[in-house]
């Protein structure tokens, strides 16, 4: 066979197999096979045109050229049809759909909504505090100065301003003292503030060092304790979702409060861990110093106020047996609230 048959018949077969393949691993053979520049049958053709004599290199110079060209462009659509293939996989609109996790809002933040709700209803003003504050307000105007032992029991962390991280929402209450020693403010008022609080404290499943505090706070005339006792249950049957809750006072120190008490709840009597008692927050009369150290006089104005775990409220609520949920990363454990 002549040079000219053996051109023919690499176009015909070359783009017979070119047009054929069917995936990559295919093209890849056949590029090689035919458009190889170690061992394909072009670099063949090439050679053998090569050692031909000079009058029939005129001959078959254009035939060769052509053959080669119409063998690349042949590569070339083979190559677009296969990424055009990949493109158009066909779809199975009967496979499932990826799972879709909607999120959810935090159980803190669904109890806090509830406790808001329920202070709204009954007047009173939401309202919040900075977190890093200053000694007068989280301390002193609360009957707490420097030298005080209370200070003991809520260690916290110090700035090198001189200021601290809040240890409990009573700061707001030291503000708002201020505020009305200024003239800002005029009693009567009643608010609430739900805030983050924190304490150089050991953790463990009821101790957090970062936590969450409802305070509440009204003065106003002839407050009593009853008016306590009777906001406190209506506050822990809108955020149990139950009227049926069992509380007791237990007589406790606070300086800032006289008389004042801690309030420990339970859902069930009998036994069990629903039966156990759990301190859930500390409350009082303002104490008539408080009151004095704010410009407002206790011979005509009254009031109360509480300080209130809410990550121990939410415990008691969904029954979690560990404080470490809520801080902790484990989605596990906080999508079950949903
Ligand atoms: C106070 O913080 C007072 N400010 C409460 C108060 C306000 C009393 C107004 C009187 C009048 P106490 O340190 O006991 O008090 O904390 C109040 C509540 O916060 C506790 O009953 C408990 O539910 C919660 N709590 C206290 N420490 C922690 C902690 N480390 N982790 C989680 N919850 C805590």
């Amino acid at each position: 066979m002549g040079l000219r048959e053996d051109l023919e018949a690499a176009k015909a077969t070359g783009l017979g197999e070119l047009a054929a393949v069917a995936d990559a691993a295919s093209l890849e053979a056949a590029r090689v096979a035919w458009l190889g520049a170690r061992s394909g049958r072009m670099k063949e053709l090439k050679e053998a045109f090569s050692a031909l004599p000079g009058d029939q290199k005129r001959e078959f110079g254009r035939v060769l050229n052509e053959v080669d060209a119409a063998l690349k462009e042949a590569f070339k659509s083979a190559q677009e049809r296969l990424a055009g293939a990949v493109q158009d996989a066909p779809i199975d609109l009967t496979m499932p759909v990826p799972a879709h996790r909607p999120g959810s809002i935090h159980p803190i933040s669904q109890v806090a909504a509830d406790i808001e709700r329920v202070f709204t209803s009954m007047g009173y003003e939401v309202i919040d505090g900075p977190h890093v504050e200053e000694d007068e307000f989280n301390f002193g105007r609360l009957n707490i100065p420097a030298d005080h032992p209370a200070r003991d029991a809520q260690d916290t962390f110090w700035l090198s301003t001189g200021k601290l991280l809040r240890t409990h929402t009573s700061s707001v209450q030291g503000r708002t003292y201020a505020g009305v020693g200024s003239g800002a403010l005029t009693p009567p008022f009643r608010r609430v503030v739900v805030g983050k609080v924190f304490r150089y404290e050991a953790v463990d499943a009821t101790h957090d060092n970062t936590f969450t505090q409802v305070e509440g706070f009204v003065v106003d005339k002839g407050i009593t304790v009853a008016h306590l006792v009777g906001t406190i249950k209506t506050m822990l049957a809108a955020a149990l979702k139950r009227d049926d809750v069992d509380i007791r006072l237990r007589p406790h120190f606070f300086p800032f409060v006289e008389p004042g008490f801690e309030v420990d709840v339970r859902l069930l009597h009998g036994e069990g861990r629903l039966a156990k008692w759990m301190e859930l927050l500390g409350c009082g009369m303002i104490h008539p110093r408080v009151l004095t150290m704010g410009g407002i006089d206790p011979e005509q104005w009254q009031g109360f106020a509480f300080g209130l775990g809410l990550e121990r409220l939410t415990m008691v609520r969904h029954q979690i047996g560990d404080i470490r949920l809520f801080n902790g990363a484990d989605l596990r454990g906080l999508r079950q609230f949903t």
